[in-house]
């Protein structure tokens, strides 16, 4: 049977990207270095040895994209403000950058596309990594003043406001595992970095809301998580259930228990004893006041969605390549893993996977989406992001991507389910709205709904936009 399934009335659809990965200009107007310039530069971090020097060029081709956005129906944009431009090094504040995201602001508005900004999308300016980055607490300071620079400029025109994206992947991705920038991998230290995110986090909602930013004056400040589903691999394997209870900690409430129940988990402190980075006890980082401010209400939740895990604990006696590749590496040159102490490993479920050897799981945004609710009783949700690396056919001037479009199709379907079960989920952007600089994988994984010719930065929509654009105007999936 095949019913037609509506989305609610005022669902926000928009597509995403990210500063680092489609801007290129990285000199421009006074940008200075942020620690994705330097880590593109070490040998092996990056397929490909790839940078983002020029990535999309869409510093330079910004009303155009604007156009397309418009084209494809979009009613937001979620992008992110490069820091080492509105501050290069970590410093003062560079009117000039800050230009081009006024410019961005007005030409969206003038589309009637609704802006919606993220002020931390892992650009940390390398001078402030160099002063020893998210481990160090000072960094936190740091960002208030840059985030409070970008609202003193766009606070007028810009209504929605994420502080970070995906502080897991800055904080165990870049200090723990060392697959992201800045490259470190110093155990425990991912934890370190990621409380001094929330603590940035925290204070920027506080002064937000000083400000005047409220629902009530049609403001909304948020922070985007990319959570996951931890399940044990074998249910009936004791160190398999042990292993997804780690990983919960680690990668979910490591985020979710300090901004939602005002404090750090016990298990939590319990695994990382003896291991702390630089210091012996939670209190010495975890300062008096911290917890208050990063527990103050926010009024969304951005969600971003990929995949669920299914930790095994070692040893686990298989074959490599029935192993879950990207999971394990986390980055083409093989890092730590990004959870503290790890003992596990990911291995197939055999359930079908994208083209970056991510599982595919619809029924497990269903399952977060209604935990994040019924656990901690989240704000409204929005999906901030959510896609796939899918094959490309290049064919007389069209891309066919067949496997995009059932990606996010089956996982609106998921998003749907959630909804009838009471979740409030207020929006949904695909990631991403064109082929872009994928982290260490350089532009070889393309994510895009829109293709990019990085030799000549000609645009072509893909089938998947077509779609895309046809269900945000119905607002509804078609029947199938
Ligand atoms: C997210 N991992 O990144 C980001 O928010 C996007 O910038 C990115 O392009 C998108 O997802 C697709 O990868 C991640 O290794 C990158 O676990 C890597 C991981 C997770 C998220």
């Amino acid at each position: 049977m095949t019913t037609t399934r509506h989305f609610p009335t005022d669902f926000l659809w928009g597509a995403a990207a990210a500063s680092y990965q489609i801007e290129g200009a990285v000199e421009a107007d006074g940008r200075t270095p942020s620690i994705w310039d330097t880590f593109c530069r070490e040998p092996g971090a990056v397929l490909g040895g790839d940078t983002g020097d020029v990535a999309c060029d869409h510093y330079h081709r910004m009303p155009q994209d604007v156009a397309m956005m418009k084209e494809l129906n979009l009613a937001s944009y979620r992008f992110s403000v490069a820091w080492p431009r509105v501050c290069p090094d970590g410093g003062p504040v560079n009117p000039a950058g800050l230009n081009f995201y006024s410019r961005l602001t007005d030409e969206l508005l003038e589309a009637g596309i609704k802006p919606w900004l993220t002020l931390y999308h892992w650009d940390l300016p390398q001078a402030l990594e160099d002063r020893g980055g998210w481990t160090e607490r000072d960094t936190a300071y740091r960002f208030l003043d840059y985030a409070l620079a970008v609202h003193d400029a766009l606070g007028d025109r810009v209504d929605a406001w994420t502080t970070h994206n995906e502080p897991w992947c800055s904080a165990f991705l870049g200090y723990t595992s060392g697959g992201h920038a800045p490259g470190r991998s110093e155990g425990v230290a991912g934890v370190v970095a990621a409380h001094h995110l929330l603590l940035g986090h925290g204070l920027f909602v506080d002064e937000f809301r000083r400000r005047g930013g409220t629902p009530e004056q049609g403001k909304a400040v948020g922070i985007t998580l990319n959570p996951t589903v931890a399940d044990p691999f074998d249910p009936a394997r004791e160190a398999d259930v042990e292993a997804a209870r780690r990983l919960d900690g680690f990668h979910n409430r490591v985020f979710l228990e300090p901004l939602f129940h005002g404090k750090y988990a016990d298990d939590l402190s319990r695994d990382t004893e003896g291991m702390l980075f630089q210091c012996r006890q939670w209190e010495e980082f975890v300062l008096d006041g911290d917890l208050e401010l990063i527990s103050a209400p926010t009024d969304f939740l951005g969600v971003n969605f990929y995949h669920g895990d299914l930790p095994a604990a070692v040893p686990f006696d298989v074959e490599p390549d029935e192993l879950l590749g990207s999971r394990i590496e986390h980055s083409p040159r093989h890092r730590e893993s990004p959870y503290p102490g790890d003992g596990f490993v990911f291995p197939r479920t055999g359930r079908p996977t994208t083209d970056r050897d991510w599982e595919i799981d619809p029924a497990a945004l269903t399952r977060l989406l209604v935990r994040l609710r019924e656990e901690y009783d989240a704000p409204p949700i929005y999906i901030t992001e959510n896609g796939a690396m899918a094959h490309d056919v290049l064919e007389d001037g069209a891309v066919h991507d067949v496997g995009r479009q059932q990606f996010l199709e089956q996982h609106l379907h998921a998003t749907l389910d959630a909804l009838e079960q009471g979740v409030q989920v207020d929006g949904y952007f695909v990631w991403s709205l064109m082929d872009n600089f994928e982290w260490s994988y350089g532009y070889a994984h393309r994510f895009g709904i829109v293709h990019v010719d990085y030799d000549t930065q000609v645009r072509t929509p893909k089938d998947s936009a077509r779609w895309y654009a046809d269900v945000i105007t119905q607002n509804r999936l078609p029947v199938a």
